[in-house]
């Protein structure tokens, strides 16, 4: 690699929240960019905040499960929204100090992009991108990503960048290095054909302790209450064995045999994209475990899915169900009824699966959503011998259930990303009371 061409600094800022656990939670669309870049010549360093293997962080407790783990924190005054929420508010990642010193020690980029998670994460994006001005106050900064695609308008006015860019970033990504820094280098991948990608550069973190897969991008179903659409509209897919390369790839190099699939719908088309990549998986025979954070598609569960899946060693599966009951369920998810949800589990118990691999996501705090709902659902989730795992609502802008999000909501949802945080219940109604939330614990 020539030693001449610029150098370019890619960093995940922390998180500003409630609560934060490393649940496979890896910056893929960064990593992603990284990688493409690297194969074009450029020089890529990246700095993670939400590095928990810093050399300075404190061991974790407990030893890792699963390639999971608690983040490092410290205690942040509450931002103004939520001083009534009876909550600690926390910095997740490393300590400023020790960001500080790794931006010191890192070489001056000509260029910086920063990535963007949960849109009620920005002020912790707004810190990152103020102490990397303060150490490199020359070159410009690029911020994309989840919030800067949901709130382009918020992210230019508030965030820092001097440029906020929506959307995937691969198609524009060699115009946007080369306006910043004057190196052009011809495209050698197709923004349009996953297979010519370059693999994500997940070597650029501390440790691969698991390996964020993608093999497809974008979503068939359009629920009311999901962002998918919105930052992916395109249907892209990774042919099997591309995919199987990759995972053989960081199993052999980096020893990783922890797998979370990121894809929105990996069983949306199984016969034309799943199973196909399920058969090559259990072909390859790599000792992984897979993990399905981002929950499978419960009309995917079939005979033989459920048998690739546990031939090809899924360990953790989450299944997207939302809510058992008819009304809700017409109002915020067309995908599945609750009875092909019970089947789903029988089957899947059937192939071998144990209980305590099954997970439902549950919605809970939809607007105008009974608390009572939620715990039909629990019940209705535990009997067909499924954990319950309920996922609080967080209102996204341009979705088709975001007009009631607002009109059902105690603060300014519009003016404010910060209050579409999922922990303080966005759309519950005063007179709120936390009882609620209780409520909720105590039964699961
Ligand atoms: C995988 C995933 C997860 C994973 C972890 C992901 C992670 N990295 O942390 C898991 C399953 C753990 C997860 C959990 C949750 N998630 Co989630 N998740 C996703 C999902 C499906 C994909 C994200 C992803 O990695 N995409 C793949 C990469 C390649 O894309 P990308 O990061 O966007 O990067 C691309 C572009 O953004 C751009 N880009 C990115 N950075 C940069 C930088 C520059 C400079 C440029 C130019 C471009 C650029 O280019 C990249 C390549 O194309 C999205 C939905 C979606 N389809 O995006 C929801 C999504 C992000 N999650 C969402 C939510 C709400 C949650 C939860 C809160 C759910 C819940 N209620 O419990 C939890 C909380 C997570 C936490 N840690 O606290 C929402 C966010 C809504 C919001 N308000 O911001 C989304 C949008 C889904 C939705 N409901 O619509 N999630």
């Amino acid at each position: 690699m020539r030693s001449d061409t610029p150098q370019i600094l890619l960093v995940n800022p922390w998180i500003h929240d409630f609560a934060a656990y490393d649940l496979w939670a890896k910056p893929l669309g960064l990593l992603t960019l990284a990688g493409i870049l690297r194969a074009h010549g450029f020089q890529v360093a990246a700095s993670d905040c939400l590095d928990r293997f810093h050399p300075r962080a404190p061991r974790p407790p407990r030893p890792e499960r699963f390639g999971c783990g608690p983040f490092h924190k410290q205690r942040l005054p509450k931002p103004a929204p939520f001083v009534d929420v009876p909550r600690r508010f926390s910095r997740y990642g490393i300590e400023p100090e020790w960001f500080r010193e790794e931006l010191q020690q890192t070489p001056a980029p000509d260029l910086v992009l920063v990535t963007s998670g949960m849109s009620y994460w920005y002020t912790g994006v707004q810190e990152t991108i103020a102490l990397i001005r303060e150490i490199f106050p020359g070159p410009p900064v690029v911020l994309g990503g989840i919030y800067a695609t949901l709130w382009p308008e918020h992210a230019r006015r508030v965030s820092g960048a001097d440029e906020v860019a929506t959307g995937p970033g691969e198609a524009a990504l060699l115009d946007l290095a080369a306006r910043h820094t004057g190196y052009r280098p011809a495209a050698r991948f197709s923004p349009e054909a996953l297979d010519t990608y370059p693999l994500p550069a997940l070597d650029l973190l501390r440790r691969v302790t698991c390996i964020p897969l993608l093999t497809q991008r974008g979503c068939p179903y359009a629920c009311p209450y999901c962002a998918s659409q919105r930052l992916e509209p395109r249907r892209l897919r990774r042919s099997p064995s591309a995919v199987v390369e990759e995972l053989a790839h960081w199993h052999g190099r980096h020893g990783a045999i922890d797998v979370a699939l990121y894809d929105d719908a990996f069983l949306a088309d199984p016969e034309g994209h799943g199973l196909p990549v399920l058969e090559a998986i259990v072909r390859a025979g790599l000792p992984l475990r897979f993990h399905t954070p981002n929950a499978l598609h419960i009309r995917g569960i079939t005979p033989a899915t459920a048998a690739l899946l546990f031939k090809a060693g899924f360990q953790t599966l989450r299944l997207g169900l939302e809510a058992v009951e008819t009304d809700q369920r017409r109002r915020i998810d067309r995908k599945v009824t609750a009875a092909e949800f019970t089947r789903a589990a029988r089957i899947l118990l059937k192939a071998g699966f144990r209980p305590r691999q099954l997970g439902a996501y549950l919605l809970a705090g939809l607007p105008g959503q009974e608390t009572a709902e939620v715990l039909r659902s629990i019940d209705a989730v535990r009997s067909a011998g499924v954990t319950p795992i309920v996922a609080t609502y967080s209102p996204i802008p341009g979705t088709a259930l975001w007009p009631q999000a607002v009109a059902a909501s105690r603060y300014d949802l519009a003016a404010e990303p910060l209050c579409t945080n999922n922990s303080i219940f966005p759309c519950r109604r005063e007179p709120f009371s936390w009882e609620w939330t209780a409520a909720l614990r105590r039964r699961l």
